[in-house]
């Protein structure tokens, strides 16, 4: 392998790790009356439309109880595509009744520049981004990135500041020797 070759190589599987996925919670949607316990990828898309995605990428299926669903002796489908089935008919009216969770690809927002350091400082925090920007950010980010508004790593300014997940970017003039630079944000979200 070339250097050049390395480079991209070393350039992707830091990429790669930097893009985490996420669970979704678990859903239990249905119980095992009826035709069999239906925990499908379809219904669960229309019943949670904020946390469940479209295209998992991993699902984990267990009992209610919290045992693994291979624990039972029923015969029961457990796909990230179609999400898990158990049928009546197959297993004797006996199915246990399950639970799934899915992997949910991230994926990264656009770049926010909401306010600027004029005032108390510049706040490109979480709540107020969410709010404004419902359709397009999420509520509890899973990674950020924090760059100045010329797109410089926000360590460049040396300024204090908060650059979390959870809160955003928070620069405050209070905290600093003259104004907080301008900064932008963007987010690791589930990929709804
Ligand atoms: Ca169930
Ligand atoms: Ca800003």
């Amino acid at each position: 392998m070339d250097s050049k070759l390395i480079f991209v190589a070393v350039f992707l599987g830091a990429f790669s790790a930097v893009i985490a996925d996420s669970w979704t919670p678990w859903y239990d949607r249905d119980n095992p009356s009826g035709t069999g316990d239906w925990e499908s990828v379809g219904s669960l898309l229309t019943e949670n439309p904020s946390t469940m995605c479209q295209k998992p990428v991993a699902i984990e299926c267990q009992t209610t109880a919290g045992q693994p669903y291979t624990s039972t002796d029923d015969t029961v489908s457990c796909c990230p595509s179609a999400g898990l089935v158990c049928k009546q008919a197959e297993n004797g009216n006996s199915c246990a009744d399950y639970r799934v969770r899915f992997l949910c690809p991230d994926k990264w927002t656009q770049w926010f520049d909401r306010d600027n350091p004029s005032g108390t400082g510049d706040w490109e925090n979480v709540p107020n981004l969410y709010s404004e920007n419902p359709n397009t950010m999420c509520e509890k980010p899973s990674g950020i990135e924090c760059r100045t508004t010329g797109g410089n790593s926000y360590r460049s300014t040396g300024q204090t500041l908060t650059c979390c997940a959870k809160e955003g970017l928070i620069c405050k003039n209070a905290d600093n020797t003259g104004l907080c630079s301008d900064y932008k944000v963007r987010f690791l979200c589930p990929d709804l």
